[in-house]
C-alpha cells in the first residue's frame, strides 16, 4: 500500500539526514518547515509544505491523506520561554490536534534526553535507565520535551491515536565529545529506530530512547527494541577522536548548567 508520511522540521538537522534515508518505493515524503526544503530531486516522492507547526488550519491541510506523522519541528536547544511555550509546546498540541482533525492514526514526537537531563549517569546500572523513568528536565527546552510527552500520552488515551515518543540522544553523523559515546544515535539507526516506529503494528501509546547500540550506554535499548528496533552501530568507533569532557553527573550534560533561556 503507497504510503504518504508528514515530516515536520524537515529542513532541520534530523529531517535533512532522514530524507534519504526514509525515502522508499512505495513512500511519499510530505516534508514540512517554515525554512526552506529543498525541492524533490531524481524521481524522488516528495512534497514541499512551507508552513508553521504553530498554525493548526495549515497543520490540518498538511495532515491531508497522510498515515503518520514524525513531528520534528519546534527548537532543538534552549531558547527563551516564551518562544519554546509557542513553538514547542503549542506546537506540538497544534500537530496533534490536527492529526487528529485529519484521522492521521500514528504520530512519532521527537522528544530528547533532554526531558530526563537531569537523571544521574549513575542511576544507569547494568541495563540503562529505562524509558519509563519519570522526566528530569534540564532546561526549559527539556521541559518542552516533557510537556510533547505528556501530550502524547493525552491524546493517545482520549483519542486512541498511536503516539510514540522517541527520546532521542545525539543524532548527529559522527560522535562529537565524549559524552557522545554513550548517546549517540547514528542517523542510519535513527532511520531504522522511525521504520519500528511506523511498522510497529498498535503500538499505543510508548516512550522509548533513541540511541545506537553504544558499548558506554546509560539509557535501556529495551523499549525500542521492543517496536522492533535492531540498531547496527555503536560510538565506540569514534573513541579515539572525540573531544574529553568533564565527568558529567547527569546525563543532560551541558544542559544541566546552561544559563535558563539563553540560546545555547
Ligand atoms: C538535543 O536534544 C539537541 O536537539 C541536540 O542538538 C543535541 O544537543 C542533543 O540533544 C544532545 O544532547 O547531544
Amino acid at each position: 500500500m503507497p504510503q504518504r508520511i508528514l515530516i515536520t522540521g524537515a529542513a532541520g538537522g534530523v529531517g535533512t539526514l532522514m530524507r534519504s534515508r526514509l525515502r522508499r518505493p512505495d513512500r511519499t515524503l510530505r516534508m514540512l518547515d517554515v525554512k526552506e526544503v529543498p525541492a524533490a530531486e531524481n524521481g524522488e516522492s516528495v512534497e514541499i509544505v512551507e508552513a508553521s507547526v504553530t498554525d493548526t488550519e495549515a497543520m490540518v491541510r498538511a495532515c491531508s491523506g497522510v498515515d503518520a506523522v514524525l513531528h520534528l519541528g519546534g527548537f532543538s536547544r534552549e531558547n527563551g520561554w516564551n518562544e519554546t511555550l509557542s513553538v514547542n509546546i503549542d506546537g506540538t498540541h497544534s500537530v496533534l490536534d490536527a492529526a487528529l482533525r485529519a484521522g492521521v492514526p500514528r504520530v512519532i514526537l521527537a522528544s530528547s534526553n533532554h526531558a530526563a537531563g537531569f537523571r544521574r549517569v549513575a542511576e544507569a546500572g547494568d541495563n540503562g535507565i529505562p524509558a519509563d523513568a519519570p522526566p528530569r528536565p534540564d532546561t526549559y527546552y527539556g521541559v518542552s520535551k516533557a510537556a510533547m510527552e505528556a501530550l502524547g500520552s493525552l491524546y493517545h488515551s482520549r483519542f486512541g491515536m498511536d503516539v510514540i515518543c522517541v527520546r532521542i540522544g545525539s543524532c548527529f553523523e559522527r560522535v562529537r565529545d565524549e559524552r557522545g559515546l554513550e548517546l549517540w544515535l547514528s542517523p542510519d539507526d535513527c532511520a531504522r529506530l522511525f521504520e519500528a516506529c511506523l511498522s510497529c503494528p498498535s503500538p499505543g501509546y510508548r516512550v522509548v530512547w533513541g540511541i545506537s547500540d553504544n558499548t558506554r550506554k546509560t539509557v535501556s535499548l529495551d523499549e525500542a527494541r521492543a517496536l522492533g528496533y535492531e540498531p547496527q552501530d555503536d560510538a565506540e568507533q569514534f573513541a579515539d577522536e572525540v573531544t574529553p569532557n568533564t565527568k558529567h553527573e547527569y546525563i543532560g550534560g551541558p544542559f544541566t548548567t546552561t544559563p535558563l533561556g539563553e540560546p545555547n
